[in-house]
């Protein structure tokens, strides 16, 4: 039997994603709108990763990456977007109102006015200016390893919620929510605020269909988190989502897809972290990283996200 309706996010903050797309879920209502739901509650949360909330560019901007997919094959991603409280809903807007699928940076901005979005003010949460005080004392640009914390929420907003370093580095805590509804049909997002103290206009692979994101409705949805670049350099997602076509279990796919990202270049693998998550058609359910450390949420029949360690390369 079918294991459905299902969602899997990552990071254990997915249980903030999970309870607000599960409601929908269960109701019987589409994946497509389970998934926003998803992002709305994670980009409302102030957390170092994802929204306004989080950590900004190296000229101390905070520019946001979205997307989303649903069963049919549309997709929408917005990248490099500023003062936009919902990057996610701006990439379902672009995707169900225009014959395009990516938009960037100013031309994302405008269409979001044009859309009827509220503009924010673009100032910095108290966590986020705290942090790139912080990092501005060195302006290093050194992606350190994530290992999520279970600590409680800085702001009372929930105990899962990811937390930021104390010397303002930053954690990969990209938000990739993927599930099946009752009527056996896949769709997925992924939300981010990107790289904390990455160059102005870096944009990761979150956005990218295929490469943070990829759902193909006759086989199945994977999406990740971790340094974008080296997710960018195998198309993470789409190759997760071909292994599987080609009768990889979820959990199968994701370790062959860590394990060519590793084989690139393995001594510079060993600093740097990527952990996919992925479900198929059946509802089976799988994930890889490289490092120890990622972790995701699953919610199923009874509604109660179970986080789960992920298995590592090392
Ligand atoms: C990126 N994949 O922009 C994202 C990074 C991430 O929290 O996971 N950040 O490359």
């Amino acid at each position: 039997a079918v294991n459905k309706p299902l969602v899997v996010s990552t990071w254990n903050s997915g249980q903030i994603s999970n309870a607000a797309a599960w409601p929908v879920l269960e109701k019987g209502g589409k994946a497509l709108d389970a998934v926003e739901q998803a992002a709305i509650a994670i980009e409302n949360d102030i957390n170092c990763c994802v929204g306004l909330g989080g950590n900004p560019d190296r000229d101390g901007h905070v520019t946001l990456d979205a997307c989303l997919m649903d069963d049919k094959f549309n997709c929408g991603s917005v990248a490099f977007v500023e003062k936009v409280k919902h990057p996610i809903s701006l990439a379902r807007k672009l995707m169900e109102t225009t014959p395009h699928v990516f938009l960037a940076g100013e031309g994302a901005q405008q269409f979001a006015i044009a859309s009827g979005f509220k503009l924010e003010s673009g100032k910095l949460s108290p966590d986020a200016e705290k942090a790139y005080k912080e990092w501005l004392k060195k302006a290093d640009y050194k992606p350190v390893i994530n290992i999520e914390r279970q600590q409680a929420h800085p702001k009372g907003h929930g105990p899962f919620a990811p937390e930021r370093f104390e010397d303002g580095s930053f954690n990969h805590d990209t938000m990739g929510t993927i599930a099946l509804d009752a009527s056996g049909n896949l769709s997925g997002m992924c939300t981010t605020s990107g790289m904390g103290f990455k160059m102005r206009g870096r944009i990761g692979d979150s956005p990218i269909i295929g490469s943070g994101l990829y759902v193909d409705n006759e086989v199945g949805a994977a999406t990740g988190s971790g340094q974008g670049e080296e997710v960018i350099r195998i198309c993470g997602t789409h190759t997760i989502v071909e292994l599987m076509r080609n009768g990889a279990t979820p959990a199968e796919a994701c370790k062959k897809a860590i394990e060519r990202i590793i084989k690139i270049n393995p001594e510079k693998a060993k600093t740097f972290q990527v952990g996919f998550i992925a479900i198929n058609k059946q509802g089976e359910i799988g994930a890889y990283s490289i490092q120890k450390g990622f972790n995701y949420t699953v919610t199923e029949q009874g509604g109660k996200g179970k986080v789960i360690n992920s298995e590592s390369y090392f």
